[in-house]
């Protein structure tokens, strides 16, 4: 029988043949969809996360790493939302207007999926208003703003704004995140949150739902 440390392995090495294997081994198994998310794929993702987080790993083994989570992800999803597995809640991410950079939003994306959110991506070059309504259509409960550029960092306080002006939006969380941000900016611009890399962004979207 596959085993979850196997999956995780898979998920580590970036094999997403295997992952992609093993996911379906398990769930030929009878094993629920929910339990593989969380004994196999979140451990593996996390693995992944400490490692890039101290340079034993860069960013193409993490992206691959992420192919492979989502290998075995795209095989297991249709069965977590089948059985009303508790997904722990919607989380919108996409870089801020002006900024097209998105290499970090995808893999805090990644890894917010990996830790058993719902992630909608809005994309890159996003506007305060367009983020408002993809919110409030997704329901989102929280939001993950991204900025690469010093100029486009004050556009997340755009965002902040509409999100509090906006009456049915009002209430959901914002985090941010990029490069050049710092905890004392975030809090300057009156954000939720702030994490410098994305495994410390999936233990921020825990704290903040
Ligand atoms: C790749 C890159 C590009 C690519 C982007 C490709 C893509 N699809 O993303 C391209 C070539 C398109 C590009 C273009 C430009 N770039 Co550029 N780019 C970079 C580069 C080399 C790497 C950025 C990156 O992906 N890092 C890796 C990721 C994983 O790191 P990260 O984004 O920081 O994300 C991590 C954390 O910050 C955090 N995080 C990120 N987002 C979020 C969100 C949340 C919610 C949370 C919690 C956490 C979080 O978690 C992530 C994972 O750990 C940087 C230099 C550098 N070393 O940073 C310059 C850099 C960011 N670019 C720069 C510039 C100037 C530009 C251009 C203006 C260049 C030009 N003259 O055309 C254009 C701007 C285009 C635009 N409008 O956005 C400057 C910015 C300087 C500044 N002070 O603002 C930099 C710093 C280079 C430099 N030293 O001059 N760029």
């Amino acid at each position: 029988m596959a085993k979850y440390q196997d999956l995780a392995d898979a998920i580590i090495k970036g094999d997403n043949i295997t992952s992609k294997e093993i996911a379906e081994k398990l769930v030929g198994d009878n094993i629920a969809a929910q339990d593989i998310l969380n004994e196999g794929l979140v451990p593996g993702m996390n693995v992944v996360g400490q490692r890039f987080k101290a340079n034993e790993m860069y960013i193409p083994e993490v992206l691959i790493a992420a192919r492979a989570m989502h290998a075995a992800m795209d095989i297991i999803k249709p069965l977590l939302s089948e059985g009303g597995a508790d997904l722990k809640g919607t989380v919108l991410i996409g870089t801020v207007q002006g900024d097209l950079h998105d290499i970090g939003k995808n893999l805090i994306g990644m890894m917010l999926e990996g830790g058993g959110y719902q992630v909608i991506d809005a994309g890159v070059d996003i506007s305060a208003e367009k983020f408002v309504e993809e919110a409030k259509k997704s329901n989102a409960k929280l939001i993950g703003l991204s900025a690469l550029l010093t100029t486009t960092m004050p556009a997340m306080k755009d965002v902040i704004d509409a999100v509090a002006a906006d009456s049915e939006a009002a209430g959901i969380k914002i985090m941010v995140g990029g490069a050049p941000l710092t905890q004392e900016y975030a809090d300057s611009i009156g954000a939720d949150g702030y994490a410098p890399d994305a495994s410390s962004a999936v233990d921020l979207a825990a704290k903040l739902l």
